[in-house]
């Protein structure tokens, strides 16, 4: 089928539609009757999914037609009163006689919160930045420190950025290492890699090895050469056991990044103290597995290790994220073909924007008002948000503004989340659904349909295994009754100002001018070329324009002819390929001195408190998160049929269970030190021992959400268990993977 058709005969049109849901970013064919999707099918045509898709994506018309999605906004009656249905122009007078107070009178009490979907979607990305400067507030907060915060600290201080992650070369690398991911469920994660189940099988038919670290045996440790069943939160020790063995056996070897490298000796020597004799037992697994990954890490012709999410959110996920770059770089494997690689954003980012002056440290420039926790990346922690909002004081949070986001399910200690959203003197959400969140809301503002927007996936294409260029054009204009998310936003913006009534192009033209301006100093052009050659777009998609033609591939509003514009991406709807990742060292750093310092002081000054976790008692049960196939964290539950009432159980190991003597189907208490939750049990071999395992995002329970389906299977709610006040200490992220609990029989 080709891309874009319209078959007039039946009244149905196909077009192609990025999938917005995760991060493989697959192509899609949507087919739609009127405004209505009837039917959603992989774009074999796609030149970097080339046909993939899964259950998820392919369920984006139910979830497009799910009745209990909202389609007009809700206005809270009273101070605990129902939503009821409103206009427009009501919604915005409601926000507009309630929001500028925290704005004007005491600016930086309103906090926003941006969820999952807005990484993902053109319309936040480009104008989220405009409505939090209307606000007038640094209370931004996001998945972002839920998630991968360890693994962003750990490259900015190694290359410069916190975006600008090395990238698995996985289609040519030999050996793969890949610990605390699960990507044939997650399709992968700081990996755009779609059809990633497709790539580690060509990786062992090349002959390549496979190796996963995860203390579950999950599907992708099924399909591995090797799996390595590590206890939770001891992934930084298996990895200076690797580079103990590397140093003593003198594989270490830079490679083509010598010259810019400096103080891996230094690591070396660290890694020394940490030999598999001494670690291995922490670990729980034979030292002789160590000495076995090591040599066959560091003789592979090109071997590259990657970490995700469970071992970021871990006790000592910041460390563990730095050794596993040590590991690329002592091996000779960074910024090669089959090791670890930067791709090339074709829309730009930091490290293809030009170095003029010491590039800004995004972190720690602020810190909370309550626990003085460090800024990252613009934003404070998410341990930080109940407390903001239910401790008393000058610069308390009092009103919030959500977008995409279900902080309720999503952040640690969701008791504290609840009674803080509950205590909230005004909060507008943009959101689709009423969800343990947004019930809390006195305004909600709905999204529009899918196929009225245009999708660039600009965060992920930081992480794209090939570089390519993809845009899938808006297939419907919205209608008279829908908003698009960039209006919702600059309306707000222009409340948040004082000026409710002014019009939102006369915004837009004031951001586009700022645009305009940097991709004229970016292209090396003047802005009266840049201006005539955008004339004719608005919005999100002439803000994406100026993006792509100043970026690295971009015509340079015409000094580059047969350069990338967003006019040849929108004629050409299965995207362009520019090829394999390339070299960029030293050229992509952007370290204050140019090059890479392998011992930043921050992270090894981190290694005393690892070695002192050493001499803890290793008995009890440790919980760690699984995701599942048809979830998208909190919110596909209610759309999309689930596979069975028994995907939420704690997975339990069979010595554990005769231990606890419980069986599968029994009803447990999971206690932490924060709290407890009922779930059923399912006994399974899949878990190491001493370790239990539930999936997030559910605990659809209590009044006043609007998910009927969801609400009759609620599963339990993990995030009731995960603290808010242990945490990493380095980015204050929550440590998810490896919750000490108890497990007892429900009585
Ligand atoms: N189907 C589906 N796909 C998704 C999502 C979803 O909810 N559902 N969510 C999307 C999002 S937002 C993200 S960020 C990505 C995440 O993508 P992944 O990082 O691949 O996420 P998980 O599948 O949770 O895999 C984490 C693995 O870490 C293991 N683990 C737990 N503790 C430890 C530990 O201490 N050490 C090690 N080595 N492993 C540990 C767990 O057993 C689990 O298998 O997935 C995305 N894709
Ligand atoms: N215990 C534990 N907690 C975790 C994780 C874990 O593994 N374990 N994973 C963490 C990770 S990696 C992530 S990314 C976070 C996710 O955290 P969140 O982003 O807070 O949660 P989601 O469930 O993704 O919520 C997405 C929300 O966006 C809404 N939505 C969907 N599409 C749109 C749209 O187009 N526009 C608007 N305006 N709204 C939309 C949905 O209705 C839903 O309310 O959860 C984190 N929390
Ligand atoms: S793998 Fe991810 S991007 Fe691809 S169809 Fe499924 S949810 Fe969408
Ligand atoms: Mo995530």
């Amino acid at each position: 089928m080709t891309s874009t058709v319209t078959d007039h005969s039946s009244g149905t049109h196909v077009g192609a539609r990025i999938c917005p849901l995760c991060e493989a970013t697959c192509g899609l064919l949507f087919e739609l009757d009127g405004r209505t999707v009837v039917g959603v099918s992989p774009n074999v045509d796609d030149v970097f999914s080339a046909g993939h898709s899964c259950a998820k994506g392919l369920g984006l018309g139910r979830l497009e037609n799910d009745p209990d999605r909202l389609r007009t906004p809700l206005i809270r009656d009273g101070a605990r009163g129902e939503f009821r249905e409103a206009t427009w122009d009501e919604a915005f007078a409601e926000i507009g006689r309630r929001l500028p107070e925290y704005v004007s009178n005491d600016p930086g009490s309103c906090a926003v919160y941006t969820g999952n979907p807005a990484a993902h979607h053109l319309d936040p990305s480009l104008y989220l930045g405009t409505m939090v400067a209307a606000l007038r507030t640094r209370n931004l907060y996001s998945p972002a420190s839920v998630d991968t915060l360890p693994k962003n600290l750990a490259h900015m201080l190694l290359y410069g950025t916190g975006l600008g992650l090395s990238i698995p070369d996985i289609d040519r690398t030999d050996y793969l290492l890949l610990l605390g991911s699960n990507p044939l469920v997650s399709n992968g994660s700081t990996i755009t890699a779609p059809g990633i189940a497709r790539r580690l099988s060509a990786l062992r038919e090349r002959g390549g090895t496979l190796v996963v670290v995860d203390p579950a045996r999950t599907r992708t440790a099924e399909v591995s050469d090797l799996h390595v069943a590590i206890r939770p939160g001891t992934d930084a020790l298996f990895l200076l056991g690797l580079l103990s063995v590397i140093a003593a056996e003198g594989l270490a070897s830079l490679g083509d990044a010598a010259p810019h490298v400096d103080g891996l000796d230094d690591a070396l020597s660290i890694a020394a103290q940490f030999p598999p004799a001494v670690v291995a037992p922490v670990c729980g697994i034979d030292p002789a597995v160590i000495f076995t990954v090591a040599r066959g890490f560091a003789g592979a012709p090109r071997a590259v290790a990657n970490s995700r999410i469970g071992s970021c959110m871990q006790e000592f996920g910041t460390l563990a994220n730095w050794l596993v770059e040590v590991l690329t770089i002592a091996t000779g494997n960074l910024d090669r073909p089959g090791g670890a690689m930067f791709p090339m954003p074709p829309a730009g980012g930091q490290n293809t924007w030009p170095v003029t002056k010491t590039p800004p440290f995004t972190f720690a420039r602020w810190h909370s008002r309550v626990r003085s926790l460090p800024e990252a990346m613009g934003e404070l922690p998410a341990v930080c948000f109940a407390e903001e909002i239910l401790t008393p004081g000058p610069g308390r949070t009092r009103a919030l503004v959500t977008i995409a986001g279900n902080p309720a399910r999503s952040l640690p200690n969701s008791t504290a989340i609840e009674k803080a959203l509950g205590q909230l003197e005004f909060m507008v959400s943009i959101d689709c659904y009423v969800n343990e969140t947004t019930r809390y809301a006195d305004v909600i503002l709905p999204p529009p349909p899918l196929a009225t927007r245009g999708h660039y996936d600009i965060a992920l294409t930081h992480f794209q295994v090939r570089n390519v260029a993809r845009y899938t054009p808006p297939l419907l204009d919205t209608s008279t009754d829908e908003m698009s998310e960039w209006h919702i936003l600059l309306r707000l913006a222009a409340i948040a100002s004082g000026t409710p009534n002014r019009a939102v192009g006369e915004i837009d033209e004031e951001v586009a001018a700022v645009a305009m301006r940097r991709a004229a100093k970016l292209a090396g052009c003047g802005v009266e070329d840049v201006e005539r050659e955008s004339a004719r777009r608005t919005g999100p998609a002439r803000l994406l324009d100026l993006r792509l033609r100043s970026g690295p591939f971009g015509d340079r509003f015409g000094s580059n002819p047969g350069g990338l514009t967003l006019a040849m991406l929108e004629s050409t709807p299965n995207g362009i390929d520019f090829g394999p990742l390339q070299p960029r060292l030293p050229e992509v750093l952007r370290t204050p001195n140019g090059r890479v310092n392998v011992v930043p002081k921050m992270i090894v000054d981190d290694i005393p408190r690892l070695r002192a976790s050493m001499e803890r008692s290793t008995d009890g049960l440790l919980l760690i998160n699984r995701r599942q196939r048809r979830g998208m964290n909190s919110w596909l539950h209610n759309a999309l049929p689930q596979p069975d009432d028994g995907q939420c159980a704690l997975f339990v190991n069979p010595d554990d269970a005769a231990v606890l003597s419980v069986h599968t189907g029994d009803r447990v208490d999971v206690t932490s030190a924060v709290s407890s939750v009922v779930a059923e049990v399912r006994v399974t071999a899949e878990m190491r021992p001493g370790v239990v395992s539930l999936p997030h995002g559910w605990g659809h329970d209590g009044s006043g959400s609007r998910t009927s389906a969801s609400a009759a299977a609620p599963g339990a709610n993990v995030n009731a268990l995960v603290d808010d006040v242990i945490v990493e200490p380095l980015t204050a992220s929550p440590i998810f993977n490896g919750v000490p609990v108890t497990v007892t029989r429900t009585r």
